[in-house]
């Protein structure tokens, strides 16, 4: 009897815990996937020499250099107040910044590691003022955190790119100082978002992976991961391989996703090339810019949009003013994008969709045409066809197609249409365009 039991409790204990392994916070999920637009930053002492955070160390900047750079960081027109304004000005809802790239500097006052920010002049912790301006302002607060680091000397690999090997590796020793860091991120900065990095490179392992996404989640189950905790994630496409491997949503990179309405994901894309601050980086202009965030909605993610801001503090002047123009467009048009899915429309080239409720967006993507003809199930009834916020739209309904016209001349980058059916917009299939 008692074997009975035990071996019961066994079972449960084990069923359980699998279960346990991946339940991703539900209600956070749903919450990050509403908010569709994001900030991210890549910053630190590597600004001082304008080319890439982690990467350009031992190529374009010697070792030597590179690491003794935090010694002439100071970032004195740095002001967090300032950032997440712009962030929340240009329509963006949440943040997620470096707190340690693959070159292993922290940009917070962290126990265990010397190479922080207060061994530079600048002394303060701007994280914290960062974490508390995101509070001021409504914005979730997330924080990326590279697994490897080319500096460290029990991280075995080193630079250039992870390409050298180090006599002194020993991951035994280098997972407690992540596990210590990443529990210093949620006990007292209270990030929400973990977003991981580094984790192709070799001494990385999936077991490393799947025990360091429980430890986070046994710290504090009320965050989010991304699948870069673990070694499920396919290239710069970003999706993950299977559900063996850990994290909460995808992480396409450089490119918007995928259209994919039943797995969360997120692209991050930057504004200009580098991810770090470049001086006279190319930036993308207003069209690319809006075009990224509509194609991404409409293929049921997020967008994570990347500034490097300078060595003195501050955000680019003219990044500012791009993302100022993002914000004016999502304030006529925040309703077509906010707290929507993707599709029913796979995106192409001319052509996104976003749905709520009973109502679809069509973002007709510099559309000069009088008239727009698409696939309409038939079973359907439309209650209104008219542009966001504007004139009712003529429209005509036949064999599975419907035919909108279009006020005489398109001067808009982007023309959203809505169209109020009498059925749930989110149950319709997915229709695929020519
Ligand atoms: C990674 C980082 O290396 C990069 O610096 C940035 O933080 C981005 C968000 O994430 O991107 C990668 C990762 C791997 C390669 C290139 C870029 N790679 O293997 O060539």
């Amino acid at each position: 009897m008692m074997k009975t039991i035990s071996i019961l409790a066994l079972l449960f204990l084990t069923l359980f815990s699998v279960a346990q392994d991946f339940t991703t916070n539900q209600k956070l999920l749903n919450e990050f996937q509403d908010m569709k637009f994001g900030m991210f930053v890549h910053w630190g002492p590597v600004s001082l020499k304008g080319t890439e955070i982690g990467w350009s160390r031992g190529r374009e900047v010697p070792n030597e250099e590179y690491d003794n750079l935090f010694k002439k960081f100071n970032p004195t027109q740095f002001n967090a107040d300032e950032w997440i304004k712009t962030l929340k000005d240009a329509g963006m809802k949440y943040f997620v910044i470096t707190t340690r790239h693959h070159d292993g500097f922290s940009i917070w006052p962290t126990k265990y590691s010397e190479y922080n920010i207060s061994q530079t002049p600048f002394k303060r912790d701007v994280l914290m003022e960062m974490k508390k301006a995101c509070d001021k302002y409504g914005i979730m607060f997330g924080t990326y955190y590279s697994i490897c680091d080319w500096k460290h000397p029990d991280y075995p690999l080193g630079s250039p790119g992870g390409s050298t090997k180090k006599e002194t590796g020993n991951m035994k020793k280098f997972v407690p100082f992540i596990k210590g860091q990443t529990k210093e991120l949620i006990e007292k900065y209270d990030t929400k978002i973990l977003w991981f990095d580094g984790e192709w490179e070799e001494p990385w392992t999936h077991e490393m992976g799947l025990g360091f996404y429980d430890y986070l989640k046994g710290l504090n189950e009320n965050i989010l991961i991304n699948n870069r905790v673990d070694k499920g994630r396919k290239g710069m496409e970003g999706i993950t391989i299977s559900n063996e491997f850990a994290g909460d949503f995808a992480t396409p990179e450089q490119r918007v996703g995928t259209y994919n309405i039943d797995a969360p994901w997120e692209s991050c894309i930057t504004i200009c090339k580098q991810w770090a601050w470049k001086p006279n980086d190319e930036m993308k202009s207003l069209e690319e810019c809006l075009f990224t965030l509509v194609k991404t909605v409409g293929g049921g993610g997020n967008l994570l949009f990347n500034v490097g801001p300078m060595p003195d503090g501050r955000i680019e002047p003219r990044q500012v003013e791009r993302l100022k123009e993002m914000g004016n467009w999502l304030k006529n048009n925040g309703e077509a994008i906010y707290g929507t899915k993707g599709g029913p429309y796979k995106p192409n080239d001319w052509l996104a969709s976003t749905r709520k409720g009973n109502t679809i967006y069509l973002h007709l993507l510099n559309y000069k045409k009088n008239k727009v003809q698409i696939p309409f199930p038939d079973n359907v009834k439309i209650e209104s066809c008219k542009i966001l916020k504007g004139k009712k739209l003529e429209f005509k309904k036949y064999e599975e197609m419907i035919q909108i016209e279009l006020p005489k001349k398109q001067k808009e980058l982007i023309t959203v249409i809505e169209i109020r059916m009498d059925t749930n917009a989110e149950y319709l299939q997915t229709i695929h365009l020519n």
